[in-house]
């Protein structure tokens, strides 16, 4: 007989061990582990990555992690999963869109691929980089388990300048996508549950001292207020912006420095959308940026951007492609910006979680305003300390990659939450750490209507600058009169936007000609949606549901088949649907009139 390794012998017990998972969920891999990746140039790892799903997790039980490279024939013993040889898969990509079998497919999932490396200087670092994962994801290389990160949609960092070494080294990643009730999202949500690594992955090798993060925006006194972190020696970090004459050094302490430097950019706006190019240096390392300088306010129930009173002409969009699941890439992104301005939209709403960080980058080129969100959505486990920690390091983690991004204007704390005692104090933490992280936003969250007393009532009101407003009359709620009734009875001290209005519409050949999920009725319900909402002075913006008909598990009748056929657009993101044309002649009237004033 063929001698067993220990490999063998743990296998055998981890047939009984249901606790083998407990010692990599350690969510090490988090916001303070991010690095700045600005002007860094990445070695891309995109391309075929070996692959297998594992529904039972034999892979952390048997730890697959641990099995060095071997030919078959060489083996002492049978290996359930060899890592190293067999099926490949693109990264990045949702294996839902791979093949039909892992349609539905909700578990680990096991990436595997190998890199060589040439030698690591002296004094540098490597880091690699995950743009997003769906959801839990475990990082091993050479067979050593590095980290782990929680939240389906913020990248996450992990240092890699030991655990290389010249010559070939393999990389592992185990994605699980399972709906648990502690995550963020919980188990029930609109959209649907992709899996896998679907953002790009790359590795950035820096020098030992490394910036860690920069920020940079305009300040209450019209001053840019720089703030850097820096991990390793320097005692000084400079800041150079070329085209305003700047170049200034602040001091570092304990890696941290910040300073107010007098400035008189020219502002930022959708008509104006002014980037400047942006270098800081600490010590050995430099990034750079392109950064648009504006003011956002909220004054009573008005918005204001560098001053002038302002109207969010909006829609939503999910990230979800009828090909490419939750993958984007810049014509996608392209695409989505271009039907938004053909709509006359100078805001989006990018629901319900973080999306590509190209799209506010895309954004801030072409002018666009934006809402950003973290899937606080729905049912979550208010009470439970793991889930808060969660929710606060998923917004944490978006706030730092994006909040150099002037397009962005409104962080979403969260999405049609009751109004719990629980969740009042959960999103009351994450309001605090959102102002924390960044005082030049407004914070909104789209929040509750009391439908017995029919008026707008949500105790998270108090503690965010915009009322988001969901709200489905002539569709969820039949009487259109409510929703009048509804903006009498209430009288806000805050801006509302209106989050969510729409209709289903299908307009394939099966499509009902007339009534529900007609395209007529839609139409019906945006003709109605419109004329009532202009009657409300409080209500600053409105971005309908959706921009294009998505993908959805819970959908499914006879027109929907697992589509939520809200779009304006459908899943082809071509086909316009009569609403469209209702909603752009109506934004096209309003900008009319507001330059008329
Ligand atoms: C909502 C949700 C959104 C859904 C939408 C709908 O209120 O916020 O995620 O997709 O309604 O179509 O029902």
């Amino acid at each position: 007989m063929l001698e067993r390794s220990e490999l063998a012998e743990n296998a055998l017990h981890s047939l009984h061990d249901e606790d083998y998972d407990l010692a990599f969920n350690t969510q090490n891999l988090n916001a303070n582990t991010m690095i700045f990746t600005g002007g860094r140039k990445p070695r891309s790892l995109d391309g075929d990555w070996n692959f297998c799903v594992d529904l039972l997790d034999t892979g952390l039980r048997q730890k697959w992690f641990n099995l060095v490279p071997m030919a078959p024939e060489d083996r002492t013993e049978p290996w359930d999963y060899d890592p190293y040889m067999g099926e490949t898969v693109p990264v990045p990509s949702n294996w839902q869109m791979l093949k039909e079998k892992w349609y539905f497919f909700e578990g680990s999932a096991w990436y595997t691929r190998s890199v060589d490396m040439a030698p690591l200087p002296a004094n540098r670092r490597r880091f690699l980089r995950v743009g997003a994962a769906q959801y839990d994801c475990k990082v091993f290389v050479n067979g050593k388990f590095l980290g782990n990160h929680y939240g389906g949609s913020t990248p996450f960092f992990v240092e890699l300048t030991d655990d290389l070494t010249p010559g070939r080294n393999w990389i592992m990643f185990c994605v699980n996508n399972t709906r648990t009730l502690d995550r963020v999202p919980m188990r029930n949500t609109d959209w649907f549950n992709y899996g896998g690594i679907y953002r790009e992955v790359a590795i950035y090798e820096t020098p030992a001292t490394v910036i860690r993060d920069m920020f940079l925006h305009l300040d209450d006194a019209g001053n840019i207020s720089a703030q850097i972190t820096v991990d390793g020696p320097a005692d000084s970090a400079h800041v150079s912006i070329p085209d305003l004459g700047i170049n200034v050094a602040m001091e570092l302490r304990a890696g941290k420095g910040s300073c107010s430097i007098s400035a008189a950019p020219d502002l930022w706006s959708p008509d104006s959308p002014r980037l400047y190019d942006v270098t800081v240096t600490a010590g050995p390392d430099t990034v750079s940026d392109r950064i648009g300088f504006r003011r956002i306010e909220r004054r009573g129930t008005e918005i204001y951007l560098n001053g002038e009173k302002l109207f969010l002409r909006g829609i939503s969009v999910h990230e979800d492609d009828e090909i490419l699941g939750k993958v984007t890439n810049e014509t996608d992104l392209r695409r989505r910006f271009a039907d938004a301005a053909a709509l006359g939209c100078n805001f989006l709403r990018l629901a319900h979680y973080p999306h590509h960080e190209r799209a506010a980058q895309i954004a801030d080129e072409l002018g666009f305003l934006l809402w950003e969100e973290i899937p606080v959505y729905w049912a979550i486990d208010f009470a439970n300390p793991a889930t808060r920690r969660d929710a606060e390091n998923q917004l944490r983690e978006l706030i730092r990659r994006d909040r150099n991004r002037a397009s962005v204007v409104i962080w979403s704390i969260g999405n049609e939450n009751p109004d719990t005692d629980a969740r009042l104090d959960f999103m009351r933490g994450l309001a605090d750490i959102a102002r924390q992280e960044d005082p030049s936003r407004l914070l909104s969250a789209a929040c509750l209507v009391n439908h017995a007393k029919l008026r707008i009532q949500d105790r998270l009101a108090d503690y965010i600058d915009i009322i988001g407003l969901n709200e489905y009359y002539g569709w969820y709620e039949e009487n259109f009169d409510e929703l009048a009734l509804i903006g009498k009875n209430s009288a806000p001290v805050r801006p509302v936007v209106i989050s969510e209005t729409g209709a289903d519409a299908d307009i394939s050949s099966q499509g009902p000609a007339n009534g529900l999920f007609s395209e007529n009725y839609q139409s019906d319900v945006y003709r109605r949606q419109i004329d009532t909402l202009q009657t409300l002075d409080y209500v600053k913006g409105i971005s309908p549901w959706i921009l294009y008909d998505f993908r959805v598990e819970r959908r499914q009748n006879i027109f929907q088949r697992g589509r939520n056929l809200k779009g304006l657009i459908a899943g082809d993101k071509t086909t316009r649907k009569a609403a469209f044309g209702l909603l752009a002649k109506h934004y096209a009237s309003r900008t009319e009139a507001e330059n008329c004033k």
